[in-house]
């Protein structure tokens, strides 16, 4: 009974499918040889490249902690490009230009560094401002700056003591983007970048040495790397 039930709710429903792409086919043919054949389906077409045009690109970067560098600097944090599922390497990052980016970045790194007043600063994203959607755990109330956070707060900079890291592009001393990322927060923020190859770097002193500027900060694919938008 049951097996005889779901054949029948098959059928019609592929007899409803050709129905529809018969009326389809008909409406399409219509349009073009019919008296409309002079003007296209401006319709159509119109709604489709509006909508490719306004979706913005998905960059999702996660940071995680404990990264094994070497045995004589140990574990490092890094950053990741999250793509179909898999951790890649943020080495070097590929981006449509002239295009709305909208990075989302998640961080499950508290961070140990200093850094420049001038970074704390949420730059060169929409509006100059970011979204921390949440800044310690997932539901709490309270973050480690005792910020409220209730779902997310939209922020135009970040205070400077509670800053893990930042992802900051530069065009020599001229700051192109930069978004502080708070100790285990998600951030997000829109950006877009002309084509070109531009070098990211945190500027969180996050890494290993008297400076904290060895190990994951100068390396590629650790706290530093490319961004190539074409
Ligand atoms: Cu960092």
């Amino acid at each position: 009974m049951v097996i005889k039930l779901k054949e029948t709710a098959i059928s019609s429903a592929v007899a409803v499918a050709i129905v529809v792409t018969i009326a389809a086919g008909g409406l399409a043919a219509g349009l073009f040889v019919g008296h409309f054949s002079s003007s296209p389906p401006i319709e159509q077409t119109q709604v489709k490249s509006v909508s490719a045009a306004s979706a913005p690109y998905q960059l999702v970067l996660v940071i995680t902690t404990n990264n094994f560098y070497n045995a004589s600097v140990g574990y490092q944090p890094a950053f990741f490009v999250l793509s179909n599922g898999t951790l890649e390497s943020s080495a070097n990052i590929t981006i449509p230009a002239n295009t709305k980016i909208e990075v989302t970045i998640i961080n499950y790194d508290d961070g140990n560094g200093t850094v420049a007043p001038i970074y704390a600063n949420v730059t060169g994203t929409l509006n100059g401002k970011e979204t921390i959607v949440n800044n310690t755990n997932v539901n709490s109330t309270y973050g480690n700056d005792q910020i409220v956070v209730n779902g997310s707060e939209q922020v135009s900079s970040v205070p400077v003591n509670n800053i893990a890291h930042t992802f900051t592009i530069q065009n020599g001393s001229k700051v192109l983007l930069n978004i502080p990322i708070e100790p285990s927060s998600i951030v997000q923020a829109t950006f877009e970048l002309g084509p070109g190859t531009y070098t990211w770097q945190c500027e969180v002193s996050c890494g290993s040495g008297p400076t904290g500027w060895d190990g994951a900060m100068n390396t590629a694919g650790w706290m530093s790397g490319t961004v190539t938008a074409e």
